[in-house]
C-alpha cells in the first residue's frame, strides 16, 4: 500500500494518525499542493479528484476520501479497533465522525479556503473552480467558536468523544483543533475541558504523525 499525502494538510493527517493508532508504517508519496502537484496529469490519472489523501493498493486500485481509507484498513487490519467495536459503537462513533467532518473539518475548511488568498478561484477541492464568499468564510469562523464550546460542554462528562473509548472521532476532532490555528482559531482558555482532552489526544505517539 502507498499513501498520497501532503504532510502539512489536515486530511492526509487524518489517514496517518489513525494508520499511527493500529501500528502500521506504509510508504507515503508526498504531493505537494502549493506546487499544485495534485494537477499534475500523472496524479490526476489515480486521483481524478485531485485531493489527498489517496490510498493505493499494491494491485494498483486507490481509494480517494478520509472516511473510505479509514474503513479500508479498519476491515484489512482490523487490530485496535477505531471504528468502534460493537454494532452500538460502530454507530455512534460514526455519527459523531460525521458530525465532527461536517461542524469541525468543514468548518474550518470553510473559513480557510474562503478568505485565504491562496485559494482565490479555488474555494473548494476538486476540479471545478469555485469563488471565494466571504460571508461563508466569516460563518466558518462562527461555526468554529460553537464547536469549541460544543465540545467543552461535551468533555466535561466524556473523556473521549464516545465514552472512554478513544475513535476516529477524536482523530478528526483533534485534527479539527490544530486546523483551526490556520485561521487564527485556538481552544478558548475557559474550554478547560475541551483543552484537558486535547492535552490528553496530543500526548497520544500518533498526534506526531
Ligand atoms: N473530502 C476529502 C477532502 C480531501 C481534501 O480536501 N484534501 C485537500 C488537502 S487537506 C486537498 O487535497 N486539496 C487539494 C486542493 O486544494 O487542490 C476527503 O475526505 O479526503
Amino acid at each position: 500500500m502507498k499513501l498520497y499525502d501532503y504532510a502539512a494538510a489536515p486530511n492526509p493527517r487524518r489517514v496517518r494518525i489513525f494508520l499511527a493508532e493500529k501500528n502500521i508504517e506504509i510508504e507515503t508519496v508526498q504531493i505537494d499542493l502549493r506546487k499544485f502537484e495534485q494537477k499534475s496529469e500523472a496524479f490526476l490519472k489515480i486521483s481524478p479528484l485531485g485531493e489527498v489523501p489517496l490510498l493505493q493498493l499494491d494491485d494498483g486500485t486507490c481509494i480517494s476520501q478520509v472516511h473510505a481509507i479509514c474503513r479500508y484498513i479498519e476491515e484489512a487490519y482490523p487490530e485496535n479497533p477505531l471504528l468502534g467495536r460493537t454494532p452500538l459503537e460502530k454507530a455512534l462513533v460514526e455519527s459523531s465522525n460525521h458530525q465532527l467532518n461536517m461542524n469541525g473539518i468543514a468548518a474550518v475548511t470553510e473559513g480557510f479556503r474562503n478568505s485565504s488568498p491562496v485559494f482565490e478561484g479555488r474555494a473548494i477541492a476538486g476540479p471545478n473552480a469555485y469563488e471565494q464568499i466571504p460571508a461563508l468564510a466569516e460563518r466558518g469562523l462562527l461555526r468554529i467558536d460553537h464547536l469549541f464550546r460544543d465540545l467543552d460542554a461535551h468533555f466535561a462528562n466524556s473523556q473521549f468523544i464516545i465514552g472512554d473509548y478513544f475513535s476516529v472521532a477524536d482523530i478528526t476532532a483533534f485534527t479539527t483543533m490544530d486546523f483551526a490555528r490556520w485561521v487564527k482559531k485556538t481552544i478558548p482558555e475557559d474550554c478547560v475541558n475541551l483543552q484537558r482532552w486535547y492535552d490528553q489526544v496530543n500526548a497520544r505517539p500518533s498526534a506526531k504523525a
